[in-house]
């Protein structure tokens, strides 16, 4: 996964594009009469950014955007209430587009109006316009046991702040927990960011183990010893069930480690989950590990 993202701090990857031309449907829309009660036809192309190499890596539909519901929306808009002007028309497409297509970071959308009464001969008339998606909020959850471990935790950080489309907006305090997962090994330090990012979820994952290749982590017995482990633990909204990345991160909710420190500065926030948000506060209240959370002194290390 790591290959989206090469190296921390490089270069933006680069976004890919899925074109979709010609979408054609009958609508009402215009300013004269008879375009109202006869309506004519209309035609949509758009261009979609995004990051395909994920989906192309594992050939899976879920990690791209399925280019049959972005036609459904443009047909469903185009054949719509009525409105005067093809520019409301496009804007509204490409609101709901984005809105319902989170994986899409950018969009160019094209509305044609052949048949325009145009009292001339002319062969198109359209509308062309870009919408770009708002920056994404996501929490990334770092622990580590082994080494020097405030310090591999801040270069991390560092890491972070130096990575191209990554804006780190809140940090939690560092906090020494108690190993949790039955692996007899030694306690951790950990903490929870809250960064906005334009990153796509597999993204941000890959830069979260470019930071733990930096780290020199070494990946031998699950939930053992590290030197660093970066989780992604929510990406916006989004739910996902993916072989390679789950959102919310599967055991999130559990884990005091993660929700403490994430709780010391966003009291109010919340998790996304299947039955719906549910307060920060009152996982972390339910959570089994909450009594083996400890300040963790300044100068602390292994
Ligand atoms: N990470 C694990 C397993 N157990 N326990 C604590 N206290 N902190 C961790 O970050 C941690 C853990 C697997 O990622
Ligand atoms: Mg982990
Ligand atoms: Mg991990």
């Amino acid at each position: 996964m790591a290959e989206f993202v090469p190296e921390v701090g490089a270069p933006a990857p680069h976004r890919d594009v899925i074109r979709l031309r010609g979408v054609r449907a009958h609508g009402h829309h215009g300013v004269l009469e008879h375009e109202r009660r006869d309506g004519q036809e209309f035609l949509a192309d758009v261009a979609l950014h995004l990051a395909l190499a994920p989906a192309a890596r594992g050939d899976v539909l879920d990690r791209t955007v399925n280019y049959a519901e972005v036609a459904q929306i443009l047909v469903e808009e185009i054949t719509g209430p009525p409105v005067d002007l093809i520019e409301t028309v496009a804007e509204r497409a490409a609101a709901r587009i984005l809105a319902e297509h989170p994986l899409v970071r950018r969009l160019d959308l094209v509305l044609h109006k052949p048949s325009a009464p145009i009292p001339h001969p002319f062969t198109d008339v359209a509308v062309e316009i870009t919408r770009t998606a708002p920056p994404v909020e996501a929490v990334l959850a770092l622990g580590s046991n082994l080494q020097d471990r405030r310090a591999l935790l801040e270069r991390a950080l560092d890491l972070l702040d130096g990575a191209a489309e990554v804006q780190r907006v809140w940090t939690g305090p560092i906090l020494e927990t108690d190993p949790v997962g039955g692996v007899e090994q030694g306690g951790f330090l950990n903490t929870t960011v809250g960064v906005r990012t334009t990153l796509g979820p597999w993204e941000l994952l890959g830069l979260a183990h470019a930071l733990e290749r930096d780290a020199h982590r070494e990946r031998q017995v699950r939930w053992g010893p590290r030197t660093l482990d970066v989780d992604v633990i929510t990406w916006g909204d989004l739910m996902l069930d993916d072989p390679d990345l789950t959102l919310p991160h599967p055991r999130a909710h559990e884990r005091a480690f993660v929700l403490a420190p994430w709780h010391a500065v966003r009291p109010d926030d919340t998790l996304v989950g299947h039955d719906g948000p549910r307060p920060i506060a009152d996982l972390l209240a339910a959570a089994p590990d909450r009594h083996g959370l400890h300040a963790a002194r300044q100068g602390d290390t292994d």
